[in-house]
């Protein structure tokens, strides 16, 4: 597979490693939505971003390989924005890193926790990530301290947000954006794939964290900060009635759904210059 890039770019022998902390962390961002951004100008300001939005540090050999999965159909005004904001903040990081987008095809009921699915998938079958981030396409972090790299369990990252008056809205709460290792991921047998629509695949993906035996840890709140863009209910993402008798049954339904039984169809995969597009049929509700 010569899409391979760490088969293809093996270990820089001549590359020292990354600093444990980067020097070019610098905190808090300002975060505004410019006028009249372009993807041209994204691209412009992130030279050193290749083929399918992926990057090394040019001067040291990475310590994290992070790939970003982001749940997208029609949102491309917010995934332009997430793109100007989240590619420099990485490189600030150091980071080995990929941006990948995963648009559901059609017009049918949207299924933010299936993509994340397939995004898993996919990401894992081009590169050994060590760490992925589920990221909504809305969410801007402010601070770049807010490290986009995974812990010894599962983290959620965005933990203060303007909408919530950058507060945690709930304890148990596992929203917007989350981080996991690979072993987490499968241990939990990833997420839930019958959640069609809006609402309740955050918190079911909660409880499995507990019942996978693992717990959820978080950023400082003073780091978790998170700007999101202003937006109404999708057309195509209706609020699932079912979720609290869902939510209810999460105990007995893991196990027989997830990673074990997700199933999709890619339409098409494309190495765009700031991120891999991955367009998929994830079928109807059952
Ligand atoms: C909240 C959670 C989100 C998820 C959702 C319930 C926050 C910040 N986020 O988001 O993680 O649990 O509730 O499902 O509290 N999307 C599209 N196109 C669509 C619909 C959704 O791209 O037509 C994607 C996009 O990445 C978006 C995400 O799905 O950010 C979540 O949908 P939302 O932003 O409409 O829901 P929101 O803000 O209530
Ligand atoms: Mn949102």
């Amino acid at each position: 597979n010569l899409l391979n890039l760490s088969r293809v770019h093996p270990h820089r022998d001549d590359l020292p490693y990354c600093p444990k902390k980067s020097p070019l962390i610098a905190g808090p961002i300002h975060v505004s939505f410019p006028s009249g951004l372009t993807e041209a100008v994204v691209q412009k300001k992130n030279p050193l971003v290749v083929r399918g939005g992926r990057y090394r540090p040019p001067d040291c050999e990475a310590l994290h390989r992070t790939a970003i999965i982001i749940p997208h159909r029609r949102r491309e005004h917010h995934l332009k924005y997430l793109l100007y904001y989240l590619h420099p903040f990485l490189q600030r990081q150091q980071l080995n890193y990929g941006i990948y987008v995963i648009h559901q095809a059609g017009n049918y009921t949207f299924n933010r926790a299936k993509l994340m699915n397939v995004g898993f998938r996919e990401a894992m079958k081009e590169e050994d990530w060590d760490c992925l981030f589920f990221h909504d396409v809305d969410l801007i972090p402010e601070d770049d301290r807010n490290l986009y790299t995974c812990d010894s369990n599962p983290k959620h990252a965005a933990i203060a947000m303007d909408k919530f008056g950058y507060q945690l809205p709930y304890d148990a709460y596992f929203g917007g954006v989350s981080a996991l290792a690979p072993e987490h991921y499968l241990k939990m047998n990833g997420f839930p794939n019958n959640y069609w629509g809006w609402g309740g695949e955050d918190d079911d993906i909660g409880i499995r964290v507990s019942l996978a035996g693992m717990h959820i840890v978080r950023p400082p709140l003073r780091l978790g900060r998170y700007k999101m863009i202003k937006h109404k209910l999708d057309a195509g993402n209706d609020i699932n009635p079912k979720r609290f008798n869902m939510l209810a049954k999460t105990r007995q339904t893991w196990k027989q759904d997830g990673m074990n039984t997700v199933e999709y169809e890619i339409v098409s995969k494309d190495y765009l210059p700031l991120y891999t597009n991955i367009t998929v049929n994830i079928g109807t509700e059952k």
